[in-house]
């Protein structure tokens, strides 16, 4: 491994850049205005963190970049799913994103629907494609990536987050459900990188298993403390929104420097549970800071 992790995640976000144009259908395929929402919902800006946490735990397993572009892509294709289905009028009623206007405000709101609808299955279309996969890694990819956005994952944790609008929840469900809504799908970006990789020892699997968790909670932790501390043009959506809205969100119930000191523990549990990885675990960690340490 050559260099720091900076230096190479702008190569990564290109190849996954790359690797989401090839997969989305042309614009100019009918029906061409489904096909335009589903390329503005993923094309357009977004930091790209999943894949880079996939192509990272790639480089700790020992897992290559083409064996891990499918789960790359396939990650983010339903990460952009569930931003478009969260910014609708029925969720959160967001009109900026990626400081742009939202889906359903650029397009309208059945095509918003309709688009992410599409998104899902082309996210397992590409797992089931994916040529330099075995059948059993792909089964493997689908079943880990069905199961963090199913009704246990983030769809159960944006099912809590819609039934707990206007009420404070307690630590524990609100950790609970920080950890289904954003969590998961963090989580499954590291655990892809296993389901490529060679055997792993069961201390290895658990080491990334734990890292995972503990960064998934601490990225909504600092989404949340973005959304209080942020400014609008920098984060690329309304800041305060969760205020406005009475989200149960960690500032919210703890204080901005409680969240702070949580994220800060939550850096240094994942760190640790790294630890078996030795050098290997450089680019997970230097991204683990910047999930913690990121202004947006
Ligand atoms: C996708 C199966 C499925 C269901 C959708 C709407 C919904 C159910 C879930 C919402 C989940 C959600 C939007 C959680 C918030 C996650 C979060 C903090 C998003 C922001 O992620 P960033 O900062 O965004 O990585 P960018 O724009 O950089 O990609």
């Amino acid at each position: 491994m050559d260099g720091s992790f900076g230096d190479r995640a702008a190569a990564y976000v290109d190849r996954v850049e790359r690797c989401l144009d090839r997969a989305l259908p042309p614009a100019d395929l009918a029906p061409t205005r489904l096909h335009e929402a589903m390329r503005y919902a993923v094309l357009n800006g977004g930091k790209r963190v999943r894949p880079m946490l996939v192509y990272a735990a790639g480089e700790c397993v020992g897992a290559s970049p083409g064996q891990l572009d499918p789960a790359a892509t396939a990650i983010e294709l339903i990460h952009a799913f569930s931003l478009v289905h969260d910014d609708l009028p029925a969720m959160d009623d967001d009109d900026l994103r990626r400081g742009l206007p939202t889906v359903h405000r650029r397009f309208d709101e059945a095509t918003a629907i309709l688009a992410a609808d599409a998104l899902q299955p082309l996210a397992f279309g590409v797992i089931a494609g994916a040529s330099e996969l075995s059948a059993p890694q792909k089964v493997a990819l689908a079943g880990l990536i069905a199961e963090a956005c199913g009704s246990l994952g983030m769809t159960g944790g944006q099912a809590i987050d819609v039934g707990a609008t206007g009420s404070l929840l307690g630590a524990a469900e609100l950790e609970a459900m920080h950890a289904m809504k954003t969590g998961a799908l963090i989580h499954a970006s590291v655990m892809s990188a296993c389901c490529v990789a060679d055997a792993l020892s069961d201390e290895e699997t658990n080491g990334m298993d734990a890292f995972g968790r503990h960064i998934g909670l601490a990225f909504q932790i600092r989404d949340d403390l973005l959304d209080v501390e942020g400014a609008t043009d920098v984060i690329g959506k309304r800041a305060g929104a969760d205020a406005a809205l009475g989200k149960p969100t960690w500032p919210a119930l703890f204080g901005v420097e409680q969240s702070r000191a949580r994220c800060a523990e939550l850096l240094d549990a994942a760190r640790a549970s790294l630890g078996i990885f030795g050098d290997r675990a450089e680019s997970l960690l230097w991204l683990a800071r910047l999930i913690v340490e990121r202004s947006a």
